[in-house]
């Protein structure tokens, strides 16, 4: 039948899924498992670590960030090493930097525990962004709002 949706097996997120070329910005252990101030704070509080390493002359971790079926996968650049796997059911919360079109951060729960990743895309987040909505069902994209004014 042509018509038919594809299978699991003919899915581009099937097996080792979709990889995509970024740098870890940073992780952050946080109170919950989402909230829009939260993740924001967390992110502009790794955005500062690494602009100091920066000065100091450090690099961020290149990475592949890979989507699959299964999940996130974080994988060393270099040595191909998995540093972080995260089941699709555990992922908590995905939030647009609105402060710059190439990152993106996403909430993973462990138990009671809570951890916010901050990714830099060497490309545009947004494509990324929709792949995690697709794979991670549970989760929509958020986009931090400027603080509302205070009426007049
Ligand atoms: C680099 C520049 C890149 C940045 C890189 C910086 O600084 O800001 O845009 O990569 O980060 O080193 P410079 O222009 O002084 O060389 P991203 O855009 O991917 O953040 P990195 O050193 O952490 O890789």
């Amino acid at each position: 039948d042509l018509l038919a949706a594809p299978s699991d097996t003919t899915s581009r997120f099937h097996g080792d899924g979709v990889r995509y070329k970024a740098k870890l910005i940073g992780v952050d252990p946080v109170p919950d498992a989402q909230g829009e101030k939260m993740c924001w704070d967390s992110m502009m509080k790794l955005k500062g670590f690494d602009a100091a390493a920066r000065k100091q002359g450090k690099h961020k971790q290149r990475v592949w960030l890979k989507v699959s079926s299964s999940g996130l996968r974080i994988v060393d650049e270099r040595t191909g090493a998995v540093l972080y796997d995260h089941d699709r059911s555990r992922i908590s919360s995905l939030t647009k930097d609105k402060s710059d079109p190439r990152a993106l951060a996403y909430v993973s729960q462990h138990q009671d525990t809570y951890c916010l990743f901050y990714i830099k895309m060497a490309n545009l987040a947004d494509p990324v962004l929709v792949d995690i909505e697709e794979v991670c069902q549970n989760v929509d994209a958020e986009t931090p709002q400027e603080a509302a004014e205070a009426p007049t």
